[in-house]
């Protein structure tokens, strides 16, 4: 039996739905909250994915929630040392919201060390809305193709997209600490 822990951070602008992706996940989809509670600094949550089902392949999942307000920066930026994966999340229903996305990017490549691969992921949420989509599967395509991001769509309401996110990631843990242990950045216990 492996389990890899992996650090994984979550980013984004105010209210794209970071905190419901993750309560989605935490939760095989059985809870969304439709009532926005703004997070205040870092909430770190915990799930151990298995890629098989006799768990003999199993990721131990430490997500950090970040909070997307300026005023918070100093506090969350202090969590992104050492930082395994990242996923950056954005609205499908608010440009702006795709658009902030390259300046998330570049705050966390400050915190990814050279010589580790580190796998990130772009995630466009709210799928569910799709008459009021703003931001095309295609230019977001472009967008994480161009920046070596792996794209999926998501919806945190009605739990799609979420386990193929953390799937992929889980399987790029197992990929590059089979090529060599020292390429997957791990959590150290
Ligand atoms: N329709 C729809 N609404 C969503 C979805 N995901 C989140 N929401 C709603 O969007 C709002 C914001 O969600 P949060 O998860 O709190 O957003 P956040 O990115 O964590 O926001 P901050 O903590 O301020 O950074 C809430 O009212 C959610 O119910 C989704 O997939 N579909
Ligand atoms: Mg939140």
């Amino acid at each position: 039996m492996v389990v890899i822990p992996v650090k994984c951070i979550v980013v984004g602008d105010s209210a794209v739905g970071k905190t419901a992706l993750i309560q989605s996940f935490l939760s095989d989809g059985t809870a969304f909250s439709k009532i926005y509670n703004m997070t205040l600094g870092t909430e770190v949550c915990n799930k151990i994915f298995s890629l098989d089902n006799d768990n003999s392949k199993s990721v131990d999942f430490f997500i950090f929630d970040n909070a997307s307000h300026d005023v918070f920066k100093d506090v969350t930026e202090v969590h992104w040392e050492k930082l395994g994966m990242y996923i950056i999340v954005f609205d499908v229903t608010n440009k702006k919201s795709f658009t902030s996305c390259q300046k998330w990017l570049k705050s966390l490549k400050q915190y990814c060390e050279p010589d580790k691969t580190i796998p990130g992921v772009l995630i466009g949420n709210k799928a569910d809305l799709e008459q009021r989509r703003k931001v095309t599967t295609e230019e977001a395509r472009i967008f994480a193709a161009t920046n070596f991001l792996t794209y999926f769509e998501s919806s945190a309401k009605e739990h799609t997209g979420v386990n193929d996110t953390f799937r992929h990631l889980s399987e790029k843990a197992f990929t590059l600490h089979q090529d060599d242990p020292n390429l997957v950045q791990l959590l150290e216990h």
